[in-house]
């Protein structure tokens, strides 16, 4: 698959479950806490500043995010969890349209799973990884924010990291400020899209 990443928008905004686009084309999901890295990531990712919105007050809008790339897939940018601010109407809100969302049928779904290698998993980062081991899904960690460390923290914070993951989840550390993982990401994005499971 070849992608033209001049091609991509913002084409939708869901906050009902009723509301997702079919499945048939492949998404890749971004699934992580709130304040991890997510919007940042997608803007790294296809090179754009501000196509995904950066949060100055996060946790505070329940809404799954549809990116449109290239025609030919979408980036979906999911909720953040774990954001202390919000009230229970607000995480229950969260759970559901999250869940449903990703129960719902995609004959070609990847999460991607950001983690902030400095913070390391949290319980609820814990909770998703179970979550995703158990449903057989196929799935990516990225582990964010990476040049907020020094050297010999990075080194002990990923292997930390990759101690918390089962064996062959490809973990790939990223940093929206440098540049650091985007390469290796979309390496497996491709190799996903290409080939599937198999090859992740
Ligand atoms: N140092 C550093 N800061 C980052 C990096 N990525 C994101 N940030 C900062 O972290 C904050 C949150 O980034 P977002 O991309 O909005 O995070 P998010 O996961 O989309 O947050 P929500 O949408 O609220 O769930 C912002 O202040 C970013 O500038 C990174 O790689 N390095
Ligand atoms: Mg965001």
């Amino acid at each position: 698959m070849k992608l033209n990443l001049q091609n991509t928008a913002l084409t939708l905004t869901v906050g009902n479950a009723d509301r997702f686009p079919d499945g048939r084309r492949p998404q890749i999901v971004f699934s992580g806490r709130s304040n991890v890295g997510k919007s940042s990531l997608i803007n790294t990712l296809l090179l754009r500043k501000a196509l995904a919105r950066v949060s100055s007050s996060p946790g505070k809008t329940v809404t799954l995010n549809f990116y449109d790339v290239d025609g030919k897939l979408y980036f979906v940018d999911i909720p953040g969890y774990g954001y202390a601010g919000v009230s229970p109407q607000e995480k229950s809100r969260w759970s559901e349209l999250t869940d449903a969302f990703l129960h719902s049928s995609c004959d070609r779904r990847l999460i991607l799973q950001l983690i902030d290698l400095k913070v390391g998993p949290t319980a609820d980062d814990r909770m998703m990884l179970d979550w995703l081991a158990a449903m057989e899904q196929p799935y990516a960690v990225a582990a964010t924010k990476a040049d907020k460390l020094n050297k010999t923290d990075f080194a002990a914070a990923l292997a930390a990291l990759r101690e918390a993951l089962p064996s062959g989840v490809p973990l790939v550390p990223f940093s929206a400020k440098t540049g650091m993982g985007r390469e290796e990401l979309w390496k497996i994005l491709y190799s996903f899209l290409d080939g599937g499971k198999a090859s992740l």
